[in-house]
């Protein structure tokens, strides 16, 4: 039964608190340094890269809104919040095709992960618009929808968490071939409740063969409208993986250095032992869920970018002049891009059954 508004907004205001209340858990357990430095000995042009590429991210999402907000997008969901968490993620993923490289099975706020790893925003902005030149789905998905076949991004998919069932035949396959590529797996913390995450943590860790797999959970403390603390007997979400004996941990998604240094020493581990680890990551929800909740700015959530800018400015590590350059330049870049999109074609109606398929055949049951 639908709640009452205000039952909603006591229960939101709950979760937001809820949220809010991981998170500076998180960061007092981090506030002790990571590293040999407050900034987890991370150098300082790693740092900025850092920075830059958080930034161009959310440029680039914030762009995406713009363009559902003036009519010229049917729907937009996407990663603003994410950035500290999926930065990192991208910047240490093993680029390539073929199973000696790593597989990544992303789900819809992918962005950052894939502006690390360098993709053109023009493909992101193609496949917000339906464009025929989208090359993640030729301009029959939705925003952030992607998949790179050159670099192993698998299709991202509508139904949540079936990526973390995918990832297990990826996994496999890594296992069986040899080489240090691993599977990486992103997903929100509501889908955990789907049999597809449990079933991926029964593979991942069988003593028989256990798989190559960066299992991760993007908390952000909400499903939709449904808040995590009615939803979760336990207190947090990698303690699952304790039960099957995968290395599991939870750290502040908010903090782009600790997920730096935490993701590397997973993967490193991974790589080298060929077991799985289990990361939960808190992180914020900028926007809301999608256009469908208004994708409007909740100033409540911790910003990670601001966060991390307002560190890096006090560490004299960036300027603040070139930091207002750098959103100047990308916010320009971005709206270049996109009047540029704007005069590109819709896929035609007759594409719809291309990469279909019914035993090895397009499956235009027209020609049957
Ligand atoms: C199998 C399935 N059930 C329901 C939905 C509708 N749905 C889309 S997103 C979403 C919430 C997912 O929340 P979470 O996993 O925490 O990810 P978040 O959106 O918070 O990042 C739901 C229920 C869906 N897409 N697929
Ligand atoms: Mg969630």
């Amino acid at each position: 039964m639908e709640k009452s508004s205000n039952t909603r907004k006591k229960s939101s205001a709950k979760a937001v608190a809820g949220a809010a209340i991981r998170n500076k858990k998180a960061v007092s357990k981090k506030s002790k340094p990571v590293g040999s430095d407050k900034f987890g000995g991370l150098s300082f042009s790693l740092l900025r890269n850092m920075h830059d590429l958080m930034v161009k991210s959310r440029v680039l999402e914030e762009r995406l809104i713009k363009i559902y907000k003036t009519g010229d997008a049917f729907f937009w969901i996407g990663a603003p919040g994410e950035e500290a968490f999926g930065v990192p993620l991208g910047m240490l993923a093993k680029k390539g095709q073929g199973p000696l490289n790593d597989y990544l099975h992303l789900h819809y706020r992918g962005t950052p992960v894939l502006v690390a790893m360098g993709m053109d925003p023009k493909d992101s902005i193609r496949l917000i618009m339906n464009r025929k030149t989208d090359p993640s789905t030729g301009g029959r998905n939705f925003s952030n929808h992607y998949c790179f076949p050159e670099w192993n991004v698998t299709p991202v998919c509508s139904p949540i968490e079936v990526q973390y069932g995918f990832a297990v035949g990826t996994g496999l396959s890594q296992k069986r071939h040899g080489g240090e590529g691993i599977s990486i797996i992103t997903g929100g913390d509501a889908g955990t409740a789907e049999g597809d995450f449990a079933s991926c943590l029964i593979w991942a860790s069988r003593p028989a063969n256990p798989l190559p797999l960066l299992i991760t959970v993007q908390n952000n403390g909400w499903g939709i409208s449904t808040s995590y603390d009615g939803q979760h007997g336990e207190e947090k979400i990698s303690d699952r993986g304790k039960a099957y004996g995968i290395k599991s941990l939870t750290i502040n998604g908010n903090d782009p250095v600790e997920s730096y240094v935490k993701l590397k020493e997973s993967m490193a581990y991974i790589r080298k032992e060929r077991k799985p680890v289990l990361m939960e990551a808190y992180v914020s929800r900028l926007y809301g869920h999608s256009s469908a909740s208004g994708a409007n700015l909740d100033t409540k959530q911790p910003d990670p970018l601001k966060d991390f800018e307002k560190r890096l400015l006090k560490a004299d590590i960036i300027k603040k002049k070139d930091v207002e350059e750098l959103y100047k330049s990308e916010e320009a870049k971005c709206m270049k891009i996109f009047r540029e999109v704007q005069k590109e074609l819709p896929p035609e109606a007759s594409s719809i059954w291309d990469f279909t398929y019914v035993n090895n055949e397009n499956a235009d049951w027209r020609n049957f």
